[in-house]
């Protein structure tokens, strides 16, 4: 496909990053390609605001359907779209979850990379054009941390399934870049979250479950390790990184974070606080959320993205916790609504983590 506007293909568009980047780059004027799965059920909620009739004229946001698992969908899609920039920012994202499907995670996480690398590589090869990308790497994989913050430079000591599975999708992308000269850059990004984030995330599970606690829908707030301390930025300034990378003459490595490092009990007492309640009214231990290995402290040093693309973060934890908070109160008193007016509704069963 050949257009006077740029194009950029996403992997991941219907999770929280994707949706974010997807409005970015469509209010940047980018016709934006993202790979979707088929799905029983709809898994476009996320942006479904952004979707246009393709039938119509002047639509600029084009679904495919794909998967990590299946390279021949990937190369297809890219050969179809003929993107400008690759943005990968698919996975199999939950920590916890990776313990119980590691294989799943490995073959989705580091060899879905490995499967799209190629299909850039060899697109780039016999187009000529050249293709610029995005890895979508993680603070988990610093995992048991020596030295505090983190940086580009820190060594890498992965603690789960996820993390080993995004250390080989980190070094394969710098492979790439190395061996063929890919304009890919890999951004080292650190928990960032928002009203759109999975609710199976801790952050989200507390603001979740401060708006039903506030209108009496739920009594307890079942978690696990309350100590471990993250550094929590906010996913719409991080989408901004992402892009600010790929526009670089040069590819390179970020660490993209907030620079500070709050508890999960300290998030949970600021969330709580803000509907005036106490979070160890509520809060209770529940060991099924252990991990057998734990990343107890995670803080980013984002001076050489400040230096380089003039990149910082604009809203502090707090502030999150608030915008988090108030979604979730208003969410919460549709759902109220609802069952006042009698309606019985679905509990997220096997969703729990
Ligand atoms: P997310 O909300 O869990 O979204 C993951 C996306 O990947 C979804 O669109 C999901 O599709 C898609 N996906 C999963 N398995 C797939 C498969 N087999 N084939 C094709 N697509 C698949 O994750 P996120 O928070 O937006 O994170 C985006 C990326 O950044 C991920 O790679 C994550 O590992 C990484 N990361 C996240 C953070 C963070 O704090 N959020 C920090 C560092 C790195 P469905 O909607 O169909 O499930
Ligand atoms: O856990 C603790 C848990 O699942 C944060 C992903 O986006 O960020 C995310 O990974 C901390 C952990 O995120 C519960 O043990 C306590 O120490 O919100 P999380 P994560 O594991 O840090 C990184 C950077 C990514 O790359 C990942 O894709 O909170 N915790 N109690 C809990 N965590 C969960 N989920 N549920 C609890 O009940």
């Amino acid at each position: 496909m050949v257009q006077d506007k740029r194009c950029a293909l996403i992997t991941g568009i219907t999770g929280q990053d994707g949706s974010y980047l997807a409005e970015l780059l469509l209010a940047r004027d980018y016709v934006v390609h993202g790979i979707i799965r088929r799905s029983a059920s709809f898994n476009t909620d996320r942006i479904d605001h952004l979707y246009q009739d393709p039938h119509k004229a002047g639509t600029q946001l084009f679904l495919h359907y794909g998967d990590l698992s299946d390279a021949n969908s990937l190369a297809a899609t890219l050969r179809k779209v003929g993107p400008d920039e690759v943005y990968h920012l698919g996975a199999q994202s939950h920590v916890r979850v990776s313990f119980d499907l590691p294989i799943y995670t490995v073959d989705v996480d580091a060899l879905g990379a490995m499967k799209l690398l190629e299909a850039v590589r060899e697109y780039q090869q016999h187009t000529g054009r050249q293709v610029r990308y995005y890895q979508a790497s993680s603070s988990e994989m610093f995992g048991d941390v020596q030295e505090v913050p983190q940086t580009e430079q820190t060594r890498l000591n992965p603690r789960s399934p996820y993390a080993c599975a995004k250390v080989f999708a980190h070094f394969a992308t710098i492979n790439y870049r190395e061996a063929y000269d890919l304009h890919a850059s890999c951004g080292i990004l650190f928990n960032h979250e928002s009203e759109r984030r999975g609710e199976t995330f801790v952050t989200r599970k507390i603001t979740r479950a401060v708006g039903r606690i506030k209108l009496g829908l739920q009594k307890k707030l079942y978690l696990g390790n309350l100590d471990a301390r993250r550094d929590w930025g906010y996913a719409p300034d991080y989408v901004e990184a992402m892009w600010l990378m790929l526009q670089q003459d040069t590819p390179d490595d970020y660490v993209i974070a907030s620079g500070r490092m709050i508890s999960v009990r300290e998030f949970a007492d600021l969330s709580f606080a803000h509907l005036g309640l106490d979070a160890k009214d509520f809060i209770e231990i529940d060991p099924r959320y252990y991990r057998p290995t734990e990343v107890d402290q995670l803080q980013g040093d984002f001076s050489k993205a400040k230096r380089a693309l003039g990149w910082e973060p604009k809203t502090t934890v707090e502030a999150m916790a608030r915008l988090m908070v108030d979604h979730d109160l208003d969410l919460a008193r549709r759902e109220k609504t609802l069952r006042d007016a009698g309606h019985t509704l679905p509990a997220a069963v096997g969703h729990d983590q």
